[in-house]
């Protein structure tokens, strides 16, 4: 017999994107089993999350303890109830390597709170503390807008929140934004040891580290997690990370796969990298199990693992392309459409 699974998603632009599949289990005959799925994949706009990750650095560095991160944090929390999620704010403390208590909010939205089948997509709202990457020269001291290095990922996670509202799915999407992820201690590349290095990751992802042993929902586990962190900059590129290859290596080569499909190989590359990258991810995979990638902007050029513009004063609005958006962004909502239809 064969079964036609029919558009079931409301259309509601004129920028939904048809994408049909054949799949069939292998265990019966092909003819038989034969399933035409017809997924509706909105488009992303890009132009709307540049515009959220504009808004985000008009607020100033987003520090924890500062008037900036408050006000950026109800500004999100607003942004995601007005796109209609129900959302938790997740208070904590956390003593950063400085000694510093910083106060801090994971802010969770959540879609179709009731749906059993879950994923979950994740970005740190919070931004650096100071500019201390070797390459930066300028106003080591002060804390960066984090353009790229925080706002991004959560702006292109807020266009993915305002395109499940206009085309709704069954599936429960789980949008947290992890807070007090940059306020980590960078190793002295020589002088570290083994053990110091050990030590200096846990100072990265406090609010990751939180949320991962005090789930808002207790036995929380969705099918899935996707990690977006400098996804804004001009040619981005985003290598197999690490620990994602680890955590959950079939996952990775779909998505690389599915972005290869789409025309976006130059920006999801066919490389692995051979080290993990201490991330929101990776304290998320230990501590919960879930498993969970990370899409993350590796240059590798000049010595330097990021850009050029990491942890300086550079990671400004000046280094965000709207094509690096769009492309992330569709990326995700493919996977997420996809996903809720059943062809993932
Ligand atoms: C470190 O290099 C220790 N962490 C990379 C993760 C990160 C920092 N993402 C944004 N800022
Ligand atoms: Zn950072």
């Amino acid at each position: 017999m064969k079964k036609y699974i029919l558009p079931i998603l409301k259309i509601t632009s004129c920028l939904v994107l048809t994408v049909g599949i054949f799949s069939c289990k292998n265990d019966k005959p092909a003819e038989e089993t034969a399933t035409l799925v017809q997924i509706k994949i909105p488009g992303f706009t890009a132009d709307s999350a540049y515009v959220f990750v504009e808004k985000q650095v008009a607020f100033g560095p987003r520090v924890p303890n500062t008037t900036a991160h408050q006000e950026c944090k109800n500004w999100l929390v607003q942004k995601l109830e007005g796109f209609g999620a129900k959302v938790i704010e997740q208070n904590f403390e956390a003593k950063a390597y400085t000694g510093t208590v910083l106060k801090g909010v994971n802010i969770i939205g959540q879609f179709n709170p009731a749906a059993k089948k879950r994923i979950m997509l994740n970005a740190h709202w919070d931004s650096r503390h100071i500019a201390d990457s070797k390459l930066s020269t300028e106003r080591r001291n002060e804390p960066i807008l984090g353009a790229d290095d925080g706002g991004s990922g959560v702006a292109v996670l807020l266009e993915v929140a305002r395109q499940l509202q206009a085309n709704p799915i069954d599936m429960g999407v789980d949008i947290i934004f992890f807070d007090a992820e940059d306020y980590g201690e960078h190793k002295e590349e020589a002088a570290a040891t083994q053990e110091a290095e050990m030590r200096s990751m846990e100072t990265w992802c406090l609010g990751s580290q939180y949320w991962s042993k005090n789930l808002h929902v207790s036995g929380y586990k969705p099918k899935f997690g996707i990690l977006l962190d400098m996804v804004g900059a001009q040619n981005a590129r985003f290598p197999k990370e690490g620990f994602s290859m680890q955590i959950a290596p079939a996952l990775v080569d779909k998505i690389w796969k599915l972005a290869k499909a789409m025309g976006y190989g130059n920006f999801f590359v066919d490389e692995q990298l051979s080290g993990g990258i201490t991330d929101d991810h990776y304290f998320v995979a230990r501590n919960t199990g879930i498993p969970i990638i990370d899409i993350i902007h590796v240059s590798n050029k000049d010595g330097q693992t990021f850009g050029d513009h990491w942890h300086t004063q550079n990671d400004n609005m000046n280094i965000i392309d709207k094509r690096t958006l769009k492309v992330v962004g569709q990326v995700v909502l493919a996977v997420v459409y996809k996903e809720a239809g059943g062809s993932f």
